[in-house]
């Protein structure tokens, strides 16, 4: 008799800029999971229900001031602080999504003003990536790729401290450059137009979800690493 094993959970990243519809679609998503009989859980970067989160929150929101480099660092210590958890619903056979992960993590700091250093500079995206490296990797980034004319016409932004245009217009093409050429995690991304509507979007999501499943079900059952 065989032992039965459970095959692990997917970890499912939605990335994108503000406005494209990370969260609409997060939650439709998870109650579609949950409904096809796919046990999954969500899971929000930046976390602000633990200590370091609500630290993260009080930077958004401008109440507290920290300088680049140590709030870019309690980012990443917010996503450490939960891979333990991560792991382990995995493990259980739970599916996880990410609403905004490493990539957001990237970008964002990577977007602000650089001040005149010598190289290697602080805010390269390579300096960014260093401080996630060993979290658990995606087996699929679903990237929901708006224009900045489409991102317009939503309803507009809120006054945290990176809802500005100028920022998001750089964030936009780093994330372009994070999912290029030379990227070595090139193929993880599934990059969909989700100007649509979000029943559209969501269809697009859903295949991005089931190519993310069927490569679980296609490999070793190793979560990968950043
Ligand atoms: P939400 O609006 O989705 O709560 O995000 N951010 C996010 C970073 O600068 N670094 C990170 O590691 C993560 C996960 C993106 C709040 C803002 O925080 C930014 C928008
Ligand atoms: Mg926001």
């Amino acid at each position: 008799m065989t032992t039965p094993h459970t095959p692990r959970g997917a970890l499912i990243a939605i990335e994108g800029l503000d406005r494209a519809g990370k969260s609409t679609q997060c939650d439709l998503l998870l109650k579609r999971l949950n409904s096809s009989g796919i046990p999954a859980t969500l899971q929000k970067f930046p976390d602000r229900t633990t200590a370091i989160g609500t630290t993260i929150n009080s930077y958004l929101t401008s109440t507290s001031h920290l300088d680049d480099q140590s709030i870019h660092l309690l980012f990443s210590a917010n996503r450490w602080e939960r891979r333990d958890s991560l792991l382990s619903t995995l493990t259980s056979g739970t599916t996880i999504l990410l609403d905004r992960y490493i990539y957001s993590g990237i970008v964002f700091t990577a977007a602000k003003p650089k001040s005149p250093v010598q190289p290697p500079n602080p805010l390269s995206i390579q300096w960014c990536k260093a401080p996630d490296i060993g979290l658990p990797r995606p087996d699929i980034i679903i990237f929901l790729n708006i224009t900045q004319e489409d991102a317009e016409k939503r309803a507009g932004f809120g006054d945290e401290r990176y809802e500005k245009k100028e920022m998001q217009e750089k964030v936009r093409r780093l994330f372009e450059e994070l999912r290029g050429e030379g990227s070595n995690d090139k193929g993880d991304w599934w990059v969909i137009d989700a100007g649509g509507t979000v029943e559209e979007v969501a269809e697009e999501v859903w295949k991005g979800v089931l190519e993310g499943l069927r490569r679980v079900k296609e490999g070793n059952g190793e979560v990968r690493s950043i």
